[in-house]
């Protein structure tokens, strides 16, 4: 597919109400430190930083039923949503800079209306840790960035499940999982239950990345899709990524994760994109920052040569 030149808008949004750790509020001043705008700029043509949304800080409250910090929560992924809904209306590429993954409520309540209008099939790809599929009833936290899959796909509070214009936004059936190796006792059974479409650590070890990769990308490919990608940097082995709230071991290396990237880029379909989870007060010398910014430069067509390998 030839490379499209859609201008990119730059969407910070440093809230972190949903995690279980402070300090991804300062993931996207880190994201614009390792020199995400000019990096984009450079690879993908007109880049606008549109600057940071606001919203609520942590106010460090116990979780109520089974939630935490659900009205602040809320306020944000509005947020998010009016203004990636903003930039997909006005022919952009949103790429939202997290901020923790409850924020992805927003983006993708923002995508789902978009497609919905224009009568597109959205395809999503979430490459996490985690399945991000607890409910109020699953989860041990009480966190909300670890249910905005099964939120999207119509399970939790009418808060947030009505959050875009149809329930659900994104049926179970649309995502593709990829790097999955946390997921809890309880939230497994609803992944089951639900068919959430996981590719786990373990399928990547004994098939390898390329052909999982093909197959997660061959829906989208086949229909033409809007392509969401909602990259959490917890994604990446925490030997290369150590700047995230919840470090898991056994994750893909750095190729294998910029291989991820470069195959999403040949479809051509990317269409929207949250960098989510970085968390700088983990971080070494924002290196987990460098890092996402190299993986989103995959995203956005740099190769290691200027040729496509056979
Ligand atoms: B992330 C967890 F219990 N499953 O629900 C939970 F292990 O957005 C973690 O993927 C969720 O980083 C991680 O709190 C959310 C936990
Ligand atoms: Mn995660
Ligand atoms: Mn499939
Ligand atoms: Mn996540």
């Amino acid at each position: 597919p030839a490379d499209d030149h859609r201008s990119i808008a730059l969407i910070g949004a440093p809230g972190d109400v949903a995690a279980a750790h402070r300090g991804a509020s300062m993931g996207p001043e880190a994201l614009r430190v390792a020199g995400m705008t000019e990096a984009l700029a450079e690879i993908a043509g007109e880049v606008v930083d549109w600057g940071n949304l606001t919203g609520p800080s942590h106010p460090g409250h116990a979780p109520v039923d089974g939630l935490r910090h659900l009205p602040e929560t809320a306020t944000w992924c509005r947020g998010v949503r009016d203004t990636v809904g903003e930039a997909l209306a006005t022919g952009r590429i949103p790429v939202l800079m997290g901020g923790d993954h409850a924020l992805s409520m927003g983006s993708l309540a923002a995508a789902s209306a978009h497609c919905r209008a224009a009568g597109k099939p959205l395809r999503v790809l979430w490459l996490d840790a985690h399945a991000d599929f607890n409910t109020p009833e699953t989860s041990v936290s009480g966190n909300l960035h670890g249910m905005p899959v099964a939120v999207a796909a119509g399970l939790g509070p009418p808060e947030l499940t009505g959050l875009s214009d149809a329930t659900p936004m994104v049926p179970a059936a649309r995502f593709h999982q990829i790097g999955v190796r946390a997921i809890d006792r309880l939230e497994k059974r609803t992944v089951a239950a639900h068919g959430l479409p996981v590719a786990d650590m373990r399928e990547i070890d004994e098939r390898s990345i390329r052909p999982v990769m093909e197959e997660a990308l061959a829906h989208a490919t086949a229909e033409g899709a809007h392509l969401h990608v909602s990259f959490d940097v917890d994604m990446l082995d925490s030997s290369v990524a150590p700047g995230v709230g919840t470090r898991v071991k056994g994750g893909p290396t750095y190729r294998e994760a910029q291989l991820c990237m470069e195959m999403i880029h040949d479809t051509g379909l990317l269409a929207s994109l949250d960098v989510v989870e970085l968390n700088p007060a983990f971080d070494v010398h924002n290196a987990t920052a460098e890092t996402a910014v190299e993986m989103v430069k995959s995203l956005f067509g740099e190769r290691i040569l200027s040729r496509r390998p056979q």
